[in-house]
């Protein structure tokens, strides 16, 4: 019976950084080159994002492919690997088009998976991303890529029937329409792999300029925030953002937020555990970690390291319960 879970984060093609932790975990290879731990009950789960970005990406999926057809780990999938099938389904309505768009940027996002593996070996993974699952709920812990949300979940469950994409033209049906901007299903897969957004302007909030030099509208939602009861607790605007006149980005005001954008947060009793978010080590009390739920992405292919919760079947997350490689 497995009791332990070591959940790890965002890999993003950092093999030598995912050997390295499960080293620290104690998963160390046997004669027959299989990662066993010692305890012999405990079992891995990634969140997803495993591609893009780092400079060993076939070796990451190797690694992980072999752990879970081993029975020793679990994954579920990230925004990558969903954006992976949509970079690769024709549009239908478009012809010579896809479902994400082969822009220069998305190229870029992509460029690591595109090029580090030739044609037959990204079709033979997205065969495998297709099946992944979009949650896990293993009894006493959750694992989701980027928001644990029970309404997005209740319409995949709707429409999809579970966590995952069937085999088969129906399947093949479904994540099409998963895949296609605008569909409630959509939108439910994007609040799952990529979290919920928040409106500025309900707020009478300014845009901002983000990274690329955009103007968004819309922000992150904190949804780890148990018990929200201003603006300032739900709406995420990093530090460092500025509005469109380059001007630091107002305070927040200490204003109720809506019931709708309160939906959002996480109020069960379950511990979830999920990455996306590229926070920076070490786990922030209240950000990274509150008592029921505990990020595991500190931003692994930019420097920092890569980051496992450990389970041990506690019903508060405990922040000592966080393991890295490397540790300095
Ligand atoms: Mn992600």
């Amino acid at each position: 019976m497995v009791t332990g879970y070591d959940v790890i984060g965002d890999v993003h093609g950092s093999a030598t950084k995912l050997a390295g932790l499960l080293d620290v975990l104690g998963w160390t290879a046997g004669a027959d080159g299989r990662r066993r731990h010692p305890d012999g009950d405990r079992t891995v789960v990634f969140v997803g994002d495993l591609i893009d970005r780092g400079d060993e990406q076939r070796a990451v999926l190797e690694l992980v492919r072999a752990m879970v057809d081993a029975g020793d780990a679990q994954i579920v999938m990230g925004n990558h690997e969903l954006n992976a099938l949509a970079w690769a389904t024709p549009n239908p309505d478009r012809p010579g088009r896809f479902l994400r768009g082969h822009t220069a940027k998305n190229r870029r996002q992509h460029a690591a998976f595109l090029t580090q593996l030739d044609d037959d070996e990204r079709a033979s993974w997205l065969a495998w991303f297709r099946t992944l699952p979009l949650w896990l709920d293993l009894g006493g812990l959750r694992v989701v890529h980027a928001c644990w949300h029970t309404d997005a979940m209740a319409v995949v469950q709707e429409e999809v029937g579970g966590a995952r994409f069937p085999d088969g033209p129906d399947g093949d049906a479904l994540l099409q329409r998963a895949l296609t901007p605008g569909t409630p299903l959509f939108r439910a897969v994007e609040i799952l792999c990529k979290g919920p957004e928040i409106d500025l302007r309900r707020y009478g909030l300014p845009p901002y300029r983000d990274k690329g030099g955009h103007t968004r509208h819309v922000a992150r939602v904190r949804w780890w925030t148990a018990e929200p009861t201003s603006v300032r607790d739900v709406v995420d605007i990093p530090q460092g953002t500025t509005t469109l006149d380059g001007a630091p980005y107002p305070d927040l005001p200490d204003v109720p937020c809506l019931e709708a954008d309160r939906r959002h947060c996480y109020t069960d009793d379950v511990p979830v555990v999920y990455g996306h978010h590229w926070r920076r080590w070490e786990p922030e009390h209240g950000m990274d970690w509150t008592p029921r739920t505990a990020c595991v992405d500190f931003s692994a292919v930019v420097g920092g390291p890569l980051v496992a919760y450990r389970f041990e079947g506690e019903p508060f997350v405990d922040p000592t319960h966080y393991e890295r490689y490397p540790s300095a």
